[in-house]
């Protein structure tokens, strides 16, 4: 709790106690901040973080971050928030380590900080909320492409920036199941960092470097629809397999086309929401973040914070031609 909403409901409460009415209350001001601004996955999130503002009443988002994705930018998009003395900061990290300073900066000054989607190390954060379960993501994201290769074959993985923290995690998860799949082959990583023309670029070169390329896997939703752009416009549908985690309303069309056989992805929406209950709870002493804790999320039920105090939401669901229709419309 910061210290001007102490004082704010000290005063109220002074005002109750003389018996003159109480004064109206500060909303609670929530900063959302994205790895950048302009990915539908983060502004997905947003509505979901305003519609538990909704619910809970006297609360603000502020929707917010770079321009592109890297720590310095967020480090800015941190300190002010931090002159701006919000309630709470809730943040998609660029890297794990480089927030550290800055956040903790924000805590000291009493700001609820926690973050979701990409993690902060533990001591810059009071809490992390991950969409689902690391482990589960890195298995599905080679299983989606093992699907369509019966006979193995090699793979690619363009991911977003080299220090993210969320793809770097599924893809090490991802690694540790490859025994399971001696016949598929990864012949490269690369990087599009989370921009659709570096990803564009990234995806034709993986095309270049290795001609025999028989699926990309993007665990990002900035790439994968880069890279099924980069495989239509190769004339490589049919041969290169787009897959990884996407949103339905923007890989419709690579559904559509071929470019991308199927893909996987957790509701944006209800992530976004659930973070925004969290931190509200937090923020106004609703709840402690502690090993053990359960923490109401509204109509999402609660989570359980383990002994890193993290929490993990649902299951990634798969999209393909017998669903894209039904889902395009909503994230
Ligand atoms: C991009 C971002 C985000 C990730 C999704 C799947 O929008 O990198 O962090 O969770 O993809």
């Amino acid at each position: 709790m910061t210290f001007t909403r102490r004082l704010a409901i000290g005063v109220s409460l002074a005002a109750s106690l003389i018996g003159t009415t109480a004064m109206a209350q500060d909303p609670v001001r929530i900063a959302l901040v994205a790895k950048s601004l302009g990915n539908g996955f983060f502004e997905a999130a947003a509505r979901g973080a305003e519609e538990a503002a909704a619910e809970l009443g006297n609360t603000e988002i502020i929707y917010t971050g770079p321009t592109d994705t890297t720590a310095e930018g967020q480090i800015e998009v941190i300190n002010s928030l931090i002159a701006q003395r919000v309630d709470a900061i809730a943040i998609s990290a660029n890297d794990p380590d480089a927030l550290v300073p800055a956040l903790q900066k924000a805590m000291q000054r009493g700001i609820t900080v926690i973050s979701w989607d990409s993690g902060v190390a533990a001591e810059g954060r009071e809490m992390h909320l991950a969409p689902s379960s690391d482990e589960l993501i890195g298995k599905t994201i080679i299983k989606l492409a093992a699907d369509h290769l019966p006979d193995g074959g090699k793979v690619a993985v363009l991911s977003a920036t080299s220090t993210s923290t969320n793809q770097n995690t599924w893809i090490a998860e991802m690694n540790k199941v490859m025994g399971d799949y001696p016949n598929i082959e990864v012949v490269a990583t690369v990087y599009g960092d989370d921009l659709a023309d570096k990803s564009y670029r990234e995806a034709q070169g993986l095309m270049q470097s290795h001609p025999d390329l028989d699926a990309i896997i993007a665990p990002t939703s900035v790439g994968i629809v880069a890279a099924a752009q980069a495989v239509a416009d190769a004339g490589m549908i049919g041969k290169v397999n787009v897959t990884g985690l996407g949103l339905p309303s923007e890989m419709a069309g690579a559904i559509d086309s071929g470019a991308s056989q199927s893909f996987a992805i957790w509701n944006p929406v209800d992530l976004g929401y659930t973070t925004a209950m969290i931190a509200h709870a937090l923020a106004t002493d609703g709840a402690t973040a502690e090993p053990g804790a359960t923490i109401g999320t509204g109509r999402m039920g609660s989570v359980t914070l383990d002994d890193t105090n993290s929490a993990a939401m649902s299951e990634p669901f798969t999209y393909d031609k017998s669903n894209i229709e039904e889902f395009k419309s909503i994230f």
